[in-house]
């Protein structure tokens, strides 16, 4: 099922995620309709908390080099915590919380996570490229975090006031 996504500046959006205990059918409920909503709005990522959910899960599914967005490239990540990070890279990040607005960020260009799949089995594996920046992103959901707070100041300045002019036009 589709569901609505929250928008900055939604006070939930900031909550911090707990981890997941059971992963029973409502667990699988929950990852079916974050998909159904990620590929609904065009989305690459989503965290359970942008649906009102605030549980650390996390759903990812990279568009390949063909354009497609393949569901055996579909990575349901739960309770993540990063073992490794090292590196740095810079992307121009967007978000499904913050429509309209893109913005470069600076992170580990490669990760080592631990996390869990849908049946409550561990995994642990490395990331490198697009994968690592979109699992940094998600993660920081699970903390509370959007991108827009990882700006410079200036930066940060630019995007308030482009959202209060968005607003006011109702867009
Ligand atoms: C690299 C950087 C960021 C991520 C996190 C996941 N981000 C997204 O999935 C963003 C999706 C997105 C899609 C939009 O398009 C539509 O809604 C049709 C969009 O445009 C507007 O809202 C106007 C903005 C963001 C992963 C990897
Ligand atoms: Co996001």
């Amino acid at each position: 099922m589709n569901r609505e996504v929250l928008v900055y500046p939604n006070k939930l959006l900031r909550e911090t995620s707990k981890d997941v205990m059971h992963f029973d059918a409502h667990l699988h409920t929950l990852l079916q309709d974050m998909y159904d909503t990620m590929v609904c709005r065009e989305g690459i990522g989503l965290a359970a908390v942008q649906i009102g959910v605030p549980l650390n899960v996390v759903v990812i599914n990279l568009v390949d080099d063909e354009g497609s967005q393949l569901i055996e490239n579909l990575y349901e990540i739960i309770n993540p915590v990063i073992l490794e990070k090292d590196g740095l890279t810079i992307y121009q990040e967007g978000c499904l919380s913050v429509p309209g607005y893109y913005d470069e960020v600076e992170r580990a260009a490669h990760i080592k996570i631990s996390y869990y799949d849908r049946d409550g089995n561990r995994h642990e594996e490395e990331f490198t490229d697009l994968m690592a920046i979109a699992v940094q992103h998600e993660m920081d959901h699970l903390k509370g975090r959007l991108f827009i707070e990882k700006l410079s100041y200036l930066k940060r300045k630019k995007f308030e006031k482009e959202w209060k002019k968005k607003q006011k036009a109702g867009k």
